[in-house]
């Protein structure tokens, strides 16, 4: 909820007595101006980190509850649900001039799990980076909306409100929304393992966020008496909340990946599992005796299992930490530079356009030469126009001929300014003609309960297969909860695309899947589904897949 303009003055004057009386003198005004460079008699208003708008947060967690519908009622990080969760973030990321990549979730993670996304807000010093992180994906059981949909949105619109003020920066800031937490935290630890050890040692503190909507939640802070709690502590105290060490959650989220990586940690909690007590419920409000979210893990889990205030207040934080120890000397002239969208598709000998555009992120405006690297073969590029002045876009058409080979390229966009060279990627894959790449089975298969049937297709495609591979799947079964699906590619590795599990019973119908795999094209894909339940039976009707 946004704050009365009263409550925000009281606020954002009391931050500024806590900034001057417990921050350590690197982070205090200069003599003469305020933090952010502004000459004194700016207004103090200048000084305050803003508000990040609850009502923002909402929209974001309702389009992540809408994605899991759409997807069988899970966000879980090796299914669709995960995928176009990824999808929503980046997009949103893109949109506002944010540099995004993502990462392989690999190696160590459940087979078949989508990407970690890691954003990078353009400017600050790059050798010292302030990160904050949250986990996207949810377990099969359900939505996954205070676990972990509200540290996912809140992130991303703490990451949204610094793009819109657009301030100067003193330090690097980056944001990570973590694949395959549930697993075991396996996403971010694929991300920290994938760093150089330079990389890693520019992360000067880590916070995370996961689950800080709780239903019946509390203040909780991970590490609390440590140096990189002190900006959430200041904040939760200042509301005069009195906040707790993070117990329950120890070791239990994404901020350990990094931790063990020997990188400072903390993170805001409003709790999971563990109980309510009355001196927790005498303070902070909600019912003592009673879990802190009673949907943990479960598919009720749902939009209407979050706690308003308390969600607030943790976005509110994480933008007075940032604000606090990143936002500041102006580093001059920079601009941002983004592909919308990030990825496409295209048949050999047709062509393919993005938009590619740019924002000043500091100072003044300059021009940006544009150039693109890494296209496939037989293929050529050309920006309309080719230099922009930055806040400007241009439109990239990449020509492919019948020659260009079948694939997915990275192809990188780089901008070429007067003070900065900033670099985005356009993801291409390129296909044969229509067609010769899909190969489809309709024979019907009877499904038994605790059986399992094979289809099997035999591809005649060349090369490797494009990842991820596309397989829709038509099963006529009125409790697709009962079932489970792997997919066997030509060299014998098996993928499971879908898991069985789950409270209630929902239809099958028609279903897609994209499958990031590392094979050749050719040979038999088998598509296996076994039944894990008594009860409910049904038949395969159809399945293709696209390599
Ligand atoms: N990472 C959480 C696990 C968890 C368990 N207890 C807490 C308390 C506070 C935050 C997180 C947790 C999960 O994803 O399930
Ligand atoms: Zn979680
Ligand atoms: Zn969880």
């Amino acid at each position: 909820m946004r704050r009365t303009a009263a409550l925000t003055a009281t606020v954002a004057m009391a931050l500024i007595g806590l900034l001057s009386s417990t921050t350590p003198a690197t982070a205090q005004a200069p003599p003469g101006s305020t933090r952010n460079g502004a000459p004194a008699s700016a207004p103090v208003t200048a000084l305050a980190p803003p508000d990040v708008s609850l009502q923002n947060i909402k929209a974001h967690l309702s389009q992540l509850q809408s994605i899991a519908d759409a997807n069988g009622g899970t966000r879980r990080s090796t299914g669709p649900g995960y995928t176009a969760s990824v999808a929503y973030v980046e997009q949103r990321l893109q949109a506002a001039g944010y540099t995004t990549r993502r990462v392989t979730c690999t190696p160590g993670c459940t087979s078949g799990a989508g990407p970690d996304l890691i954003a990078d807000w353009p400017g600050g010093d790059e050798s010292q980076v302030i990160m904050s992180g949250a986990h996207l994906d949810s377990v099969s059981a359900g939505p996954g909306i205070n676990d972990n949909g509200s540290g996912s949105s809140m992130l991303l619109e703490v990451a949204l409100t610094l793009a819109a003020q657009r301030p100067s920066m003193s330090k690097h800031v980056r944001f990570g929304w973590w694949s395959d937490e549930e697993q075991g935290l396996l996403g971010s630890r694929a991300y920290v393992t994938s760093l150089s050890s330079a990389d890693r040692s520019k992360i000067k503190q880590y916070l995370n966020f996961d689950m800080v909507g709780s239903p019946n939640g509390g203040y909780f802070i991970n590490n609390i008496t440590t140096a990189a709690a002190a900006d959430l502590r200041a904040f939760y105290t200042n509301l005069g909340l009195a906040p707790e060490e993070n117990t329950e959650g120890a070791n239990r989220s994404d901020d350990a990946s990094f931790r063990n990586a020997g990188i400072a940690t903390s993170g805001v909690a409003a709790g999971a599992s563990a109980t309510k007590t009355s001196a927790q419920a005498a303070k902070w409000g909600g019912t003592s005796g009673r879990a802190y979210d009673s949907c943990y893990h479960r598919s009720c889990d749902t939009t209407a299992n979050i706690n308003d205030t308390i969600l607030d207040r943790a976005g509110d934080a994480l933008a007075y930490a940032i604000w606090t120890q990143a936002v500041g000397t102006s580093t001059g002239r920079d601009f941002s530079i983004g592909a919308a969208p990030a990825s496409g598709s295209v048949q050999a000998g047709q062509t393919a356009t993005t938009t590619i555009s740019t924002a000043t992120t500091s100072g003044t405006a300059q021009t940006v030469n544009l150039t693109a690297s890494g296209l496939p073969g037989g293929a050529t590029a050309t920006f309309g126009p080719a230099s922009v002045t930055s806040g400007g876009s241009s439109t990239l058409t990449l020509a492919t001929s019948s020659s260009t080979p079948s694939g997915t390229y990275a192809i990188t966009v780089t901008g070429t300014g007067e003070t900065a060279t900033r670099t985005t990627t356009w993801t291409l894959t390129v296909s044969g003609t229509s067609g010769s790449r899909t190969f489809t089975n309709d024979t019907d298969y009877t499904i038994n309960d605790l059986s399992t049937i094979n289809s099997s297709v035999t591809s005649t495609a060349t090369g490797s297969a494009v990842s991820p591979v596309q397989v829709r799947v038509t099963i006529s079964h009125t409790c697709a909860e009962d079932l489970r699906i792997r997919l066997r590619g030509p060299n014998g590795t098996y993928y499971t695309i879908d898991s069985s599990g789950g409270s209630s019973c929902t239809s099958y119908g028609t279903r897609t899947y994209s499958v990031p795999v590392s094979q050749t094209a050719a040979g038999t894909w088998t598509l296996q589904v076994t039944d894990d339940y008594r009860l409910d039976t049904g038949y395969l009707d159809t399945w293709s897949i696209t390599v």
